[in-house]
């Protein structure tokens, strides 16, 4: 797998034409997901090997897309710690009692590989089913994963997560070097089982400032992303554009960049990494041409950089055409 196009363009090495696929390609705006979900619960269908293998592998089939993405979410290895955490539909992950003292904190217990025998499971039984397409595991960085504990659900200001972190940095630091070392232990429990490379999801650490990034969250990215030693790490935020070389120095081969900034000009930010990104996801609902215009100007821009994987500068919005996706795909590989 280490001669895939993903993970050559990942280690910066030259290629032919940047691999492709996108954030959340698996679910959201994909018929074939949403009818084989119908009546399971979203952490449930996580939990089970036959569904996560056949959301994997739908937009692999549909796309053809370069790489698949593992299907779960950033609350799965949480959940497998003992947190009483759902996704509702339409709103996302709600934790039922969130944390916000030290007696919170120590409910939550470190991850053992044994909790996620399901996940070593989904991600042997894809590996064998991809062939020679590299499946991407993920893990939600500790920054956003207690975003969703402190605030007990998805927050628009993340001011209960600002307010303990500069109250009381002793428990916000141990709050997350406890989310690190779970979210680092799912990253290596599917590297053991066959993943190619990882995405670290830093979603909402554009809340930050550049001083609070670097003091709260950056050494426990770190951490978290240390454990992986043997497959290229992608380490992606939404509007982290002024603290790029932060996440580079977190630990990561590629820096997932998101559309408000040019690739040339995100590879000035981080030299010698590889970049990953950047279509705005709410172009794809404007016209073909002005879709296509976008498409070869970040393939363009993207060579600045030793290595480029085109993507999304954030997921796919779930009123997204896949039509439009699939087109997009066959534009850039030609
Ligand atoms: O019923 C449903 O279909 C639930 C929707 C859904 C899906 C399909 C959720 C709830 N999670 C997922 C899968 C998922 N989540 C994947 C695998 C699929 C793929 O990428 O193709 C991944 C990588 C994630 C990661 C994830 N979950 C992130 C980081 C990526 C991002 O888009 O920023 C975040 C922030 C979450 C939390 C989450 N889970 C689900 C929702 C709706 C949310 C966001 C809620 C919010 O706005 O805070």
């Amino acid at each position: 797998m280490n001669s895939s196009l993903l993970v050559r363009a990942c280690r910066g090495e030259p290629t032919e034409r940047p691999p492709v696929w996108f954030m959340r390609q698996a679910g959201r705006s994909l018929p074939e997901y949403r009818k084989l979900r119908e009546g399971v619960p979203m952490l449930e269908s996580c939990r089970r090997p036959d569904m996560v293998v056949e959301i994997t592998l739908q937009p692999v089939r549909r796309y053809g897309v370069d790489a698949a993405i593992f299907f779960s979410d950033i609350v799965v290895p949480i959940k497998a710690t003992g947190v009483d955490v759902e996704i509702q539909p339409g709103v996302g992950p709600v934790v039922a009692e969130p944390v916000r003292t030290r007696a919170d904190l120590e409910r939550i217990r470190p991850l053992e590989p044994d909790d996620v025998g399901f996940i070593t499971e989904s991600v042997q039984t894809l590996t064998r089913e991809l062939g020679d397409t590299p499946l991407i595991g993920f893990a939600g960085a500790p920054f956003t994963v207690a975003s969703y504990l402190v605030e007990g659900g998805p927050s628009r200001h993340h001011e209960r997560t600002k307010a303990l972190m500069h109250s009381d940095p002793d428990l916000w630091h141990d709050l997350l070097a406890r989310v690190a070392q779970i979210s680092g232990t799912f990253l290596q429990v599917q590297v053991a089982a066959g993943a190619s490379a990882v995405q670290l999801f830093d979603s909402w650490a554009g809340a930050l400032s550049k001083a609070e990034y670097q003091r709260f969250v950056l050494p426990h990215s770190a951490a978290t992303l240390a454990g992986v030693t043997t497959v290229p790490k992608i380490h992606f935020g939404v509007g982290t554009s002024e603290f790029l070389p932060l996440l580079a120095e977190a630990g990561a081969d590629v820096v997932g960049v998101d559309w408000r900034l040019p690739l040339d000009e995100a590879a000035r930010r981080v030299p010698g990494r590889a970049v990953q990104g950047n279509l705005d996801p709410a172009l794809l609902l404007a016209d073909w041409s002005v879709v296509e215009a976008e498409v070869d100007r970040i393939v363009a821009e993207g060579r600045a950089a030793p290595g480029h994987v085109f993507n999304l500068g954030h997921g796919v919005l779930p009123t997204t055409n896949p039509d439009v996706l699939a087109r997009v795909v066959e534009h850039i590989q030609g």
